[in-house]
């Protein structure tokens, strides 16, 4: 099925080029509204033209993309497969204009119909396939695997509903179903032909084999399939484009003919079309295990129709079965796709009949394992029994595993039946649980956390046990880091090219480039230029919260924000409170006393799972204190509070140039790294933190002087847990003052806040609230005295920037090439 010699030259005239102007952009365009879209000039709305100008580019991905696979195919390099459950993607017309260049022909191609490019970009929904960091972390990892050259896959499911769509409601969270695919996404290329049967439940059937070798199969289960869609992931400034392959099930075609012959044909058809209810929604949680059998399901459809290609595209090599690790490199992202370590066992072993120790020696060799958390409510485990029926073949060679490995360790410390309980992959309790992380221990040569601390972190606590038995070169830290396309060159163009100006554009693709900017740190000229990008970008976040709430905010203000998850840990609630004490305060001021005081707008965004009592009543405080101090009319020049509806992937380019102090608040030793951290400051924002996670690093990075860091260290944090158990909690005055506040009745009804105010001062404050309380204050107060010092501030914003280029994804991608895939860039030529 290839075409012949002689006719290759007729094939390669019509062939798709890049766009090599504005008029075959229009050319496409054109074609595109009238037959892909069957619309016609008078019939062409901004949704029409969105579709039709991606639909242009997409073509060009694809071409791309297939010589890219083509490439990687004929040179047989060794590939790396990205596996994980979110890929929290945003919207992709503007990244791939801007990675293929060929963003000006699209805009002035527009324009002459009379569109607007941004208009158009703006029309395009989210794939929000993902939670948060870890989901974004995963976007983010593909762009960068793309752009060094990898040849690097991701894969994961295409849920038909990504994250919910918050609304606010009465102050309240309220979740409405997120369908993104209402007009089809451009961007899909469906594979109907690949596609992979995938069972579940069903039994082992023993038996000898021609050898008399005893040998385990796994059968007679309900057979669901699973089929591919590819998103082409351009690079940038290359021209390689790779993949990433998301499955959807759906029914297999076998059908259940007892049923359909027993006359019942409406209930054998309803049953298949079941099996779609695997991939059709993404689990809402973020950093916790919520132990569901419909997650198990999909789960395991994930792994065993990714392993299943990656195995199939394996043997069109031809190569022997000792060569797949040299071939082949996976990576974990989090437990979730643990399971692919047991089922790659599993084709080895029962499919493959390879003898058990090689065939471990090569999973251990192939795959690498991410901890993306220590919390313990977030740590997978799934219960023996749930196991046993949906793979019971799995459990088996879960078991078997477990056997070996406690074997390597009771010869390695003889006698110590405390440490094999430790570390057992099965937990003796009621029902038994099967701990995923250890698992993935066991079954990985590497093992990652994702910034420095975290990863020292992992070691001396959930792993400590595993550090002393595969000593520690096992455990490595890989810094976590984000793409500079799309959280500086895209989001913020009016940065990105005020830095060009000076120092070029290559620290696009090579963020340490950043380095240069830091000669014009002082020069006050390139400082005004940089204070007036921040405005205008505070004034277009400005215009979104307008339009949004109907709240006028002020861009001369302080705008201080915090977005991200609403999570007890990450403490909105420590933000919140510290808001109502600036309010309290300020009341009590003259007019005049209170000019004096550094005006600020201090935003929150972002979701609760569904489920989360305590983070939906954050939300709810906050939106009560908004409605307070927006309503007052002595704080109008003095303080505003915003609840941001609906954060997402797009709102964040919006939301994250615009800020003069964001907040990552952490309680020490909670959050594993932070990503949002890292895009406000390489926005040109300044940080208010506590010593956790990537702040470490970026304090490193930047320097101590330009990042307001307060409150008790990791260290502290298990001793002062121990005596508020003990000793209870002692709130400090001012804090008292805010909960006088609010139990006054002056927000409304104090009762619903009853349990957040008790969990801190009289539920042992497990995420040390009391304790920092006074030094949030303080340094929040720090902040107010520096901010009016314009000069300086902007100096400390230009070498923040110019110090940032560590945390490229870039960087990221090739530490994991170099210490854990080893693999090497494939580069295609243009
Ligand atoms: P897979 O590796 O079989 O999943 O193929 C992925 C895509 O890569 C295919 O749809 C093809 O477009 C391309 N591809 C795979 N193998 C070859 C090859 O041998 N020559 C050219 N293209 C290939
Ligand atoms: O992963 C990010 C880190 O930057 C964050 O600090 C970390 O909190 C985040 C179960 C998670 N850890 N664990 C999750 C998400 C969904 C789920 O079902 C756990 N997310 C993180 C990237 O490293």
């Amino acid at each position: 099925n290839t075409i012949p010699l002689e006719s290759r030259q007729i094939w390669k005239k019509f062939s798709l080029g890049e766009f090599g102007d504005k008029q075959e952009f229009q050319q496409e365009f054109v074609r595109h509204v009238e037959t892909s879209l069957a619309r016609s000039l008078y019939n062409c709305d901004d949704l029409a033209a969105y579709q039709a100008a991606s639909q242009a580019v997409r073509d060009r991905l694809v071409v791309a993309w297939n010589r890219t696979q083509q490439k990687h195919t004929l040179t047989d390099t060794k590939r790396v497969y990205y596996l994980s459950l979110e890929f929290l993607m945003g919207r992709a017309l503007d990244n791939a204009m801007l990675n293929t260049r060929t963003k000006q022909y699209a805009r002035e191609g527009v324009k002459d119909f009379g569109f607007r490019l941004e208009d158009l970009i703006e029309q395009e929904p989210d794939a929000a396939l993902g939670n948060g960091g870890l989901g974004r972390l995963a976007a983010c990892f593909v762009d960068s695997l793309a752009s060094e050259n990898y040849p690097g896959w991701g894969y994961g499911l295409r849920y038909e509903y990504g994250i919910f769509k918050q609304k606010i409601i009465d102050g309240y969270q309220v979740e409405q179903p997120d369908y993104w695919l209402t007009y089809g996404s451009s961007w899909e290329i469906p594979r109907n032909e690949i596609s992979v049967d995938i069972m579940f439940y069903g039994y082992v059937r023993h038996y000898t084999d021609d050898e008399g070798v005893h040998r385990r199969c796994w059968e007679g289960g309900d057979v669901v399939r699973a089929v591919a869609s590819d998103f082409p992931v351009p690079g940038y400034g290359t021209a390689n484009v790779n993949n990433l392959r998301l499955w959807s099930s759906k029914p297999a075609q076998e059908f259940d003919f007892a049923k359909f012959n027993a006359g019942d044909y409406i209930n054998s058809v309803s049953e298949q079309q079941r099996a779609e209810t695997i991939s059709a929604v993404l689990y809402p949680n973020d950093n916790f295990d919520s132990g569901k059998e419909l997650r198990l399901k999909q789960q395991y459809l994930w792994v065993a129709a990714s392993l299943n290609d990656i195995v199939r595209r394996f043997k069109k090599s031809k190569r022997p079965w000792r060569e797949f690790p040299e071939q082949i490199a996976i990576q974990l992202n989090d437990t979730h796709p643990t399971l692919a370590i047991v089922e790659l066992q599993r084709i080895f072993v029962d499919l493959e009949q390879l003898p058990w120790k090689e065939a471990w020696d090569l999973v251990v060799e192939t795959f690498g394992y991410t901890n993306h958390t220590v919390l313990p409510e977030a740590l997978e485990k799934w219960p023996v029994p749930m196991l046993e029926n949906l793979l019971p073949r799995h459990l088996e060679i879960i078991y078997d595993i477990n056997l070996y490995f406690l074997q390597e360790v009771e010869a390695k410390f003889p006698n110590d039946r405390e440490l094999l309980s430790r570390v057992s992959i099965i937990e003796e309790s009621q029902p038994q649980q099967a701990r995923m992380a250890y698992l993935a221990i066991i079954g990985s040569h590497k093992v990652n956390g994702v910034a420095e601390l975290h990863s020292d972190l992992i070691k001396k606590t959930i792993f400590k046990d595993f550090v002393a038995v595969y000593g520690g070169d096992k455990f490595i830290n890989v810094t976590n880091g984000i793409t500079p396309r799309r959280w500086l060159h895209q989001a913020n163009p009016e940065l990105s090219d005020l830095i060009a100006s000076k120092i070029g554009s290559g620290f696009v693709k090579d963020l340490s480039e950043l380095r240069h900017l830091e000669k014009f740190a002082d020069d006050e000229d390139f400082q005004r230029q940089w204070m007036l990008v921040k405005h205008k970008r505070k004034e277009k976040l400005a215009a979104l919260v307008k339009s949004q709430s109907g709240v006028v905010l002020n861009p001369d203000h302080l705008f201080d924000i915090q977005v991200k998850r609403i999570h007890e840990y990450k403490r909105q609630q420590l933000n919140i409170l510290g808001v109502i004490h600036r309010y309290v305060e300020l009341k009590q001021m003259s007019p005049e006393e209170r000019r004096k005081m550094t005006p600020r707008v201090s935003l929150f965004g972002g979701k609760s799972a569904p489920g989360y009592y305590m983070a939906k009543t954050i939300i709810k405080l906050i939106n009560d204190v908004g409605k307070v101090v927006n309503n007052d009319p002595d704080m109008f020049d003095s303080l505003k509070v915003v609840f941001v509806e609906d954060y997402n992937v797009s709102k964040a380019e919006i939301i994250i140039p615009a800020s003069d102090i964001s907040e990552h608040i952490s309680t020490a030793g909670t959050e594993a790294s932070g990503t949002s951290n890292m895009k406000f400051v390489l926005n040109g924002g300044l940080i208010i933190g506590t010593v956790d996670g990537a702040n470490v690093e970026i304090t490193r990075e930047i320097g101590e002087d330009n990042i307001y860091l307060f409150g008790h260290l990791a260290d502290e944090v298990e001793d002062i847990r121990h005596k508020h158990k003990y000793g209870g909690v002692q709130v400090g005055k001012k804090l008292q003052q805010v909960f006088d506040f609010i139990q006054s009745g002056a927000l409304g009804d104090p009762e619903i806040y009853t349990s957040l105010l008790h969990s801190i001062k009289y539920g042992g404050d497990y995420y040390l609230v009391s304790d920092d309380f006074d030094a949030y204050l303080e340094a929040q107060h720090t902040i107010n005295h520096d901010f009016k010092d314009t000069k300086e501030w902007a100096r400390k914003s230009i070498v923040s920037v110019s110090r940032m280029g560590f945390f490229s994804s870039d960087r990221a991608i090739r530490d994991y090439a170099e210490g854990i895939w080893n693999v090497e860039p494939s580069p295609v030529e243009e």
